[in-house]
């Protein structure tokens, strides 16, 4: 069995991996490996492919503050520009050769006697001092629990899968789930297919997009004044914070919501398939879904929206609880993903993996280091996320910190870093006393955000601004040093 030894060892070769690895090279680490299960880098950039698939935070913000592109074609980029961002900020700091392909890994120890991690993976064991997990929280697509799913007789698959090879000319299509996604691609197949039926169990509440191309004389002023282009970035990032104020308590932002259902109505003209579209909680409890186009969509003739609940599905389509069979040749699931690191294999001191201890709920400092887990950082792990703007505002400020906790190591010479339990207990007890009062736990909705006690260790309580300032020192007392000297 093969066997590598490094220092670093990031698993996942998608956005924030790709940015660890940047990072380590600017900062002189170059003994790491990027441990990637597919052929390919780019992670959900690669995997997401469906038509009209875009990013929803505006781009220029929605990219990493150290390698940014005065070259975004629109505001909001669509999917094969910024795999092409990923690929040539890949290429560009030379992190490609660090890649080992079709190394899946499906399992691994901390051995507390050489202070380092044996990771298995799909191609034979790496051993690494340091193991960054960076796998993507939302990176396995979801089929839903519905009975008979296997028995259609058409064809299915799912958004985050697309089949480009299917033709939906003229078909009868069913798409299950009304989601970010399912609002990407609604409007681009509605045109193109014979009848489309939407199942929708929420309605969820939309957010005008307003995308446009960005001029060539504006790209070619960010490239001479790179300070113009931080400013855009820099107005963005303010105005996504001021719509945290809304989620932050938990009240209705009825300002907002108004502007939604206004602008429902503009798009729907149909009083039955507005009330249809019309969310029954509060703005913002679940993730806002960014689109100008897919009301509209749903408004054509030749789409349905069903909100019967599904029943089951059978060879000729779905059967709702009204009895009523909808027939269909194509069945599109939009539901979504598992959500995070539920698919974290790794063994801590006691032996016990990441997804068992976790099983209920996940608990991390900082969202990144894990206590009985040393050496081992997560990116976009427990409670960095607020769904109101760019997430890799939350992966750089891991990243930074991951560097700290290493060049921390090295300048101490000891051999590992744990965090202490008191001090993770006291930061997840903070951080579930400060989600009570927000509109994700209290705004009467169920979401993907939640755990099923009704806490959530998916999202961030706070502005990013706050996050960042926590990660911004690494303090050594909140941690155990080790070395194999001085056990
Ligand atoms: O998935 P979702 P998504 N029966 O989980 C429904 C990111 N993203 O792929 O709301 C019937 O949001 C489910 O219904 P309900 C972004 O973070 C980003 O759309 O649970 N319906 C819902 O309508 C986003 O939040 C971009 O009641 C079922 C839908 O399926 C995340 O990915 C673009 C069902 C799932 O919606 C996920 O978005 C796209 C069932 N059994 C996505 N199970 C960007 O632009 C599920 N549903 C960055």
């Amino acid at each position: 069995m093969l066997v590598d030894a490094v220092r670093i060892a990031i698993i996942g070769a998608g956005f924030a991996g790709l940015g660890m690895a940047v990072r380590l090279k600017q900062v002189g680490i170059d003994d790491f490996v990027i441990l990637e299960r597919a052929q390919d880098i780019g992670g959900t950039w690669r995997d997401n492919s469906y038509p009209g698939c875009a990013v929803d935070v505006q781009s220029h913000l929605y990219s990493f503050s150290f390698a940014p592109n005065p070259d975004w074609s629109h505001v909001y980029a669509p999917q094969a520009e910024i795999w092409d961002y990923i690929q040539t900020i890949a290429r560009r700091h030379a992190v490609l050769p660090h890649v080992r392909f079709g190394h899946e890994v499906v399992g691994g120890e901390w051995d507390e006697s050489a202070q380092h991690w044996v990771l298995r993976t799909t191609k034979g064991e790496v051993r690494a001092q340091f193991v960054v997990s960076s796998m993507g929280p939302l990176s396995n697509p979801m089929a839903p629990d519905i009975p008979g799913l296997d028995t259609f007789a058409g064809h299915t698959f799912h958004s985050a899968r697309w089949d480009h090879d299917h033709e939906l000319a003229g078909k009868r299509v069913g798409v299950i789930g009304t989601g970010s996604s399912a609002a990407q691609f609604v409007p681009e197949i509605q045109p193109e297919v014979g009848r489309l039926t939407v199942f929708q169990r929420t309605a969820h509440w939309t957010f005008p997009r307003r995308n446009r191309a960005i001029t060539a004389t504006e790209r070619r002023l960010y490239r001479r004044v790179p300070l113009l282009q931080k400013l855009a970035r820099a107005r963005q990032y303010l105005f996504r914070e001021l719509i945290a104020f809304g989620f932050l308590r938990n009240g209705r932002s009825r300002f907002l919501e108004a502007i939604a259902t206004q602008r429902l109505r503009r798009q729907v003209p149909d009083p039955e398939l507005r009330a249809k579209l019309t969310p029954d909680y509060a703005l913002g409890c679940k993730r806002i879904v960014v689109t100008d186009d897919f009301h509209p969509a749903l408004a054509s003739p030749n789409v349905d929206v069903v909100t019967e609940s599904i029943s089951e599905v059978v060879p000729e389509g779905v059967r709702t609880a009204d009895g009523v069979v909808h027939e269909l040749d194509t069945l599109i699931l939009g539901t979504g993903f598992e959500v995070m690191p539920v698919a974290d294999p790794l063994c801590g001191r006691d032996g016990v993996p990441l997804a068992k201890r976790w099983a209920q709920r996940r608990a991390a400092y900082l969202g990144t280091t894990v206590s009985g887990y040393p050496n081992y950082f997560m990116l976009v792990g427990p409670n960095t996320a607020t769904g109101h703007t760019s997430v890799l505002l939350y992966a750089e400020a891991q990243i930074e910190y991951v560097i700290q906790c290493v060049q921390h190591l090295r300048h101490t010479g000891a051999d590992s870093l744990d965090v202490r339990p008191e001090v993770q207990d006291a930061f997840v007890a903070d951080i579930r006393e400060r989600l009570k009062g927000t509109v994700w736990t209290g705004g009467g909705c169920a979401s993907w955000y939640l755990d099923p006690d009704g806490g959530s260790s998916v999202l961030w309580p706070g502005f990013t601004w706050q996050f960042r300032a926590a990660l911004r020192r690494f303090d050594p007392a909140d941690y155990r040093l080790h070395s194999v000297a001085t056990p």
